[in-house]
């Protein structure tokens, strides 16, 4: 029988679970089950399964910082404290892990009611890929009754845009469905930009799904607000001190399955969008200049520089 960090794995790094946040979700459920499956005898064994496990899940998707925040949350908690039974450890695991959902849930739900009161009766709003907290706050501003289209890009090459725009068709939205390349072409009847993150760096860039930064650039072109909905959490400390956020590289296989021999085809799931092209980071604490990310952090999260 597989163990629940080895199916976790798989699920992610096959796009089965796709999206920072469900990423991030998958994770914590699957170390929460390890430790409440335990066998270990004592508190080394424990962590020493644990840190397996954080380091199978990191390399499932490179580019995931909220996934990391969280595991390397829950795994301090044991380390510093002096608990060395392990039934108690686990029991801290798993309330450790129940808190960050939470945490996660309420943020999502705060985003969407400050994101919902951006859109304007009759705006209509271009996204690119699949994000839930996009999606939540577009849910929320139909809730409040806004009357509003979206134009969705398909997301070349596994379709993301394809669950956007089912999503948005289920809640009543008017839909258009573009190709990646026709985005700069529709950007003139476009009021508003929304995207989702998979990382914000210390500089206070974004990095989202391939061809973000392209909708950025064309977006400030014509003129029209580019937003970032993310929880805070997505900021990856390791920038602070140095590091680049990785992009990860996939399958050349999802873009062309049988090429000609010799073709050299490169797939990076994710492109860096500068902060001088974000109008706002919509985050659990408001709408931030995607400048002052560190000083926010440092804030609201302090551990997270730990
Ligand atoms: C998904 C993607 C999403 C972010 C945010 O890429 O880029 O915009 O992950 O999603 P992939 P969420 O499909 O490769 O995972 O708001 O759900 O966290």
């Amino acid at each position: 029988m597989q163990d629940p960090i080895s199916i976790a794995a798989e699920k992610i790094r096959k796009l089965e679970v796709q999206g920072a946040r469900n990423v991030a979700i998958t994770a914590i459920t699957a170390t929460e089950t390890l430790a409440n499956q335990t066998k270990a005898r004592n508190k080394k064994e424990f962590l020493k399964e644990l840190m397996k496990a954080k380091e199978t899940l990191f390399a499932s998707r490179e580019t995931e910082p909220l996934m990391r925040n969280a595991i390397r949350l829950i795994i301090n908690q044991l380390e510093k404290g002096t608990e060395k039974n392990v039934g108690r450890l686990a029991e801290t695991v798993s309330t450790a892990s129940g808190q960050f959902l939470k945490d996660l849930e309420n943020s999502k739900e705060r985003i969407a009611d400050i994101g919902a009161r951006r859109i304007k009766n009759h705006f209509t709003i271009l996204t690119h890929c699949h994000s839930s907290t996009v999606t939540c706050l577009l849910k929320k501003a139909r809730k409040d009754g806004k009357v509003f289209e979206v134009i969705c890009s398909e997301t070349r090459p596994v379709f993301q845009g394809r669950t956007t725009a089912k999503e948005m068709l289920e809640l009543g939205v008017k839909t258009t469905f573009i190709v990646d390349s026709a985005m700069r072409f529709f950007m003139n009847h476009v009021d508003l930009v929304i995207v989702g993150a998979d990382a914000i760096t210390s500089e206070g860039n974004v990095i989202n799904k391939i061809g973000t930064s392209m909708v950025a650039l064309a977006a400030q072109e014509a003129r029209i607000p580019f937003y970032v909905v993310s929880e805070l959490l997505k900021f990856d400390p390791a920038t602070m001190y140095g590091d680049y956020e990785k992009i990860e590289e996939r399958d050349p296989a999802e873009i062309w399955k049988e090429p000609p021999t010799n073709l050299i085809i490169r797939n990076p799931a994710f492109d860096v969008t500068r902060r001088d092209f974000i109008h706002g980071i919509i985050c659990e604490e408001g709408i931030i200049s995607p400048h002052s990310i560190t000083e926010v952090m440092h804030r609201k999260y302090p551990w997270v520089f730990e």
